[in-house]
């Protein structure tokens, strides 16, 4: 309510992701658990008051009956969240077939796989299909629960079409389409055999946001070269009707790791990991198992780094942590064995019987002990070979004020543009590169530490995922407005 007793109604904003961020758990019939899991939108989107925000997406379980559907429904309402769902044989079509095996590894420069170009066009064409029925679906609910006025935020590659099926319902919806991968040169593009179809389904939308420039001149170039339509400063126009393309990089809660450092789960985390580390510097690795985090080849480095410095073998130990994804993927499958292998070798060389130079874990740690880890490590290591922005780094830099510790940084991650004067930048894939920056990082003196952490440490801690969301929906708002005018005139 105002002070003139008017009440002040918040503009709502749809938020539709491909996730929900809740896990749900049947307990019975029509019986749900639920849990919020605070990833960076969550949190990002919780500190924007200016909007009410409601959450769109599939609730990643199997609910085949209708009792089934309608208690999680209902249970759902209550943390604001709207399920879309999805039966077993989208899921496999659209999420893992399309999604996670064409566009993901497109989207990172892994390139098509082989074997649906050469053998299963069926199948990619299958799964295409699948992939636009989907989308439709995830329209269908938003539209359902569209009221005037309110503003749709389309999240990430499992939803460009999103933005089209939206407008063929109504063309008045405000919808905004944000990438939260690399979009990747247009050369790359444009071996996706449906490449057109997604950039004029993406095109629909009133604004499209990237997490950097590089990535939003791909999609233009992308979009003239394919399309043949015109690359503009704001974006992509085609017969006098403008799409705003720009970049709105992503950032992180920083005070939510700040505090934490003091709450007293985190500070014996923190005091139990110097005991056992004492007289050792700590290095840390913490990504989802995947083949963009390039964690075979920050092995490799590592190794070589103890080939080569005999002095520090013993005096340094790295913590890999790595949350298995995708499991029933067989690629993943030989990530996993070719990760515990290289582990299990430089351990062999250079362990002893008290002490190993890596510590491997293969699951997820709760708020706490990641908090904890992140304050007690001397060097961060992300090596991603293509990430799209990589918020883990800006974690590491939140909870370093105290240490200041240095963060190596792939110059193929995001972050490099926002990160890159403070971190040192490596080409993940030059092995020699990233061991000599390990024993720069280790051997680096306070003062330039120091430096080159208040850069970061200023960059995360002014450049929130608050202020991200908040620049994003204000600048959809105001796209709209002006294309209203153009129109007028
Ligand atoms: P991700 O590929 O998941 O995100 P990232 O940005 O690093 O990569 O975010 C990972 C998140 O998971 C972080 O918040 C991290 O704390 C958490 N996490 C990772 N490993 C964990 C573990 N073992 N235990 C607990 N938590 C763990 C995608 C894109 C990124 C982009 C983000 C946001 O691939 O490039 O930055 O979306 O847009």
């Amino acid at each position: 309510e105002r002070l003139d007793g008017r009440t002040f109604s918040r503009q709502r904003l749809l938020v539709v992701a491909n996730r929900l961020p809740v896990s749900a758990i049947r307990r019975g019939e029509d019986s749900w658990s639920l849990e919020i899991s605070a990833g960076g939108l969550v949190s990002a989107l919780l500190g924007v008051k200016e909007f009410e925000a409601r959450w769109i997406g599939w609730a990643g379980v199997n609910v085949p009956d209708e009792i089934g559907q309608k208690a999680l429904t209902k249970a759902l309402a209550e943390k604001r969240c709207i399920p879309v769902f999805l039966d077993e044989d989208i899921v496999h079509q659209y999420y893992n077939g399309y999604c996670n095996n064409i566009l993901w590894p497109l989207f990172h420069y892994l390139g098509l796989p082989q074997e649906d170009r050469l053998a299963t066009t069926r199948s990619f064409q299958s799964q295409f299909a699948a992939y636009i029925k989907a989308n439709q679906m995830f329209a269908d609910v938003v539209n359902k629960h569209y009221k005037d006025g309110d503003v749709v935020w389309c999240h990430d590659y499992h939803l460009m079409f999103l933005p089209k099926c939206l407008k063929e319902y109504n063309s008045d919806m405000k919808v905004g389409w944000f990438l939260h991968t690399p979009f990747p040169s247009s050369e790359i593009h444009r071996t996706l055999p449906s490449r057109s179809d997604l950039l004029r389904a993406v095109l629909a939308a009133d604004l499209v946001g990237f997490h950097t420039y590089d990535y939003a001149r791909h999609f233009v170039s992308a979009c003239t070269r394919i399309l043949g339509f015109e690359g503009t400063p704001e974006g992509v126009e085609d017969q006098g009707r403008l799409t705003r393309v720009a970049a709105f990089p992503i950032g992180i809660d920083s005070e939510r790791f700040i505090r934490a450092l003091e709450i007293n789960p985190v500070q014996v985390h923190i005091k139990e990991l110097q005991e056992t580390f004492a007289g050792r510097k700590v290095m840390l690795g913490v990504d989802r198992l995947d083949m963009i985090k390039g964690i075979p080849q920050k092995l490799l480095a590592f190794e070589k780094f103890l080939e080569e410095n005999s002095d520090w073998r013993g005096k340094v130990v790295l913590l890999q942590i790595a949350v298995p994804t995708r499991t029933d993927v067989p690629e993943y499958q030989r990530l996993t064995s070719q990760v515990h292998e290289i582990v299990g070798r430089i351990n062999g060389r250079f362990g002893t019987l008290t002490a190993v130079p890596i510590h491997h874990l293969d699951r997820s740690l709760d708020f706490p002990a990641l908090c904890a880890l992140y304050a007690v490590t001397d060097v961060a290591l992300v090596t991603s070979l293509r990430d799209g922005m990589n918020l883990v780094s800006y974690e590491f830099v939140a909870c370093q004020d105290l240490k200041k510790g240095v963060l190596i940084l792939s110059e193929f991650a995001g972050a490099a543009q926002s990160l890159g004067a403070g971190a040192i930048l490596v080409n993940p894939w030059n092995i020699t590169e990233v061991a000599n920056a390990i024993a720069r990082a280790l051997n680096m003196s306070p003062e330039e530490r120091e430096k080159r952490h208040w850069h970061n440490f200023t960059h995360v801690t002014t450049h929130t995922a608050q202020e991200w969301a908040e620049t994003f929906v204000s600048e959809l708002n105001d796209t709209v407005v002006e294309a209203q005018l153009r129109i007028k005139q």
